[in-house]
């Protein structure tokens, strides 16, 4: 009895402007080609039952082409391998308002397919040999009313969870908290998505991660491999199956104090030239940046990189505005303060939003709640 655990597909996400040859984002289209290459090898794989962690779409209202080319991949995955699928809501799945309904709902019509998208629900399989607890984003917000424990006739449990679990383990914000007693039950496996890193949290919980970087800051995942696990429930063994993505690159940083612009120019070079960045989304930082050199980096050398790269990302943080920002005496300093901070510095920005004001005006905002 073997299941493979998928989570944080998050289809439809884009970013940057490149596009394919079909006029489809760049990274819409490596997001779905993860996915293609997931079902591929769970094929192969051929499990008894498949779970989706939660975080299908990007938004909770994907585009017709998205959602389209998602139900076409999960009607022929279904048909092809007769594998039953179990599917439930993350956070960005979740609709906010009450007239409203989940789009995963769409895909109940899809043979083998189960879509638990709002409310807590144990799916049973006819032979007893496994039932589900699903907890959805939407039924995680009440999870203290629920009484969800491993049913004592039935030969494996599991538990199908969208939520944090570990307040340190946090790469994609809005996510639910995971009652820590719930988890202490005797579940066989316990399927979690939220976190979009592989990881093992104890006894058979894991967060299968992301199958590409789609978090809010995708940095720290640059040299982590991205994909979905397998886990045999009878041998409790667990395989992690890694998938190919975008070759995501953050080039070490450069200190520019006492460094003059010639120095940097070449340093910046060098550090391209160690790599390859040929199609890749690439970060280069360069700290302490007088802002008197800033317009003097030599810009046709870095538009030369953004050609070569997918995405070559230029993030420069003057001296100034440093020593500006430790001085700020009336902004709070807190976990939440440091949070949004990071967040406002990290998330896609349309290019004509400049970065510093964005953070500037978002952090102004958090300061007057
Ligand atoms: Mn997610």
């Amino acid at each position: 009895m073997r299941l493979v655990h998928l989570a944080d597909l998050h289809l439809g996400f884009r970013n940057y402007s490149r596009t394919n040859n079909k006029g489809i984002n760049q990274r819409e289209a490596d997001v779905f080609k993860a996915f293609q290459q997931a079902l591929t090898k769970i094929a192969t794989l051929a499990p008894n039952l498949l779970l989706i962690a939660g975080d299908v779409f990007h938004k909770n209202h994907p585009d017709n082409l998205t959602l389209l080319h998602t139900y076409n991949l999960l009607q022929e995955f279904a048909q092809k391998t007769g594998i039953e699928t179990i599917i439930i809501a993350g956070n960005h799945d979740a609709v906010k308002t009450k007239d409203n309904a989940c789009i995963l709902e769409l895909f109940k019509s899809i043979p083998h397919v189960t879509v638990v998208s709002h409310k807590a629900e144990v799916v049973v399989y006819p032979s007893k040999e496994v039932t589900v607890a699903c907890l959805p984003h939407s039924a995680l917000l009440e999870a203290d009313k629920l009484d969800l424990r491993p049913d004592k006739n039935c030969r494996f449990n599991v538990l199908l969870v969208h939520g944090t679990i570990d307040q340190d383990l946090e790469n994609d914000y809005g996510g639910a908290h995971v009652p820590k007693e719930l988890l202490q039950k005797d579940w066989d496996y316990v399927a979690c998505g939220h976190f979009h890193s592989f990881r093992h949290i104890n006894r058979f919980i894991y967060y299968a991660g992301a199958i590409e970087r789609t978090s809010n800051d995708i940095w720290k995942e640059a040299k982590e491999e991205k994909g979905f696990v397998e886990f045999d429930l009878e041998h409790k063994k667990v395989f992690f199956h890694p998938l190919e993505t975008r070759k995501t690159i953050d080039l070490p940083m450069i200190d520019a104090t006492g460094k003059t612009i010639e120095e940097l120019n070449n340093l910046i070079a060098d550090n391209v030239h160690q790599t390859d960045i040929t199609d890749a989304v690439v970060r280069q930082r360069v700290i302490n940046l007088p802002r008197s050199l800033q317009n003097q980096l030599d810009y046709k050398q870095i538009r030369q990189f953004q050609r070569q790269a997918l995405h070559y990302l230029l993030v420069t943080k003057p001296t100034e505005l440093r020593k500006n920002e430790r001085e700020s005496p009336t902004l709070p300093q807190g976990g939440l303060y440091q949070e949004a901070k990071q967040f406002l510095e990290t998330r896609p920005l349309r290019p004509d939003i400049c970065r510093s004001d964005f953070v500037r005006q978002g952090l102004e905002y958090l300061q007057r709640i």
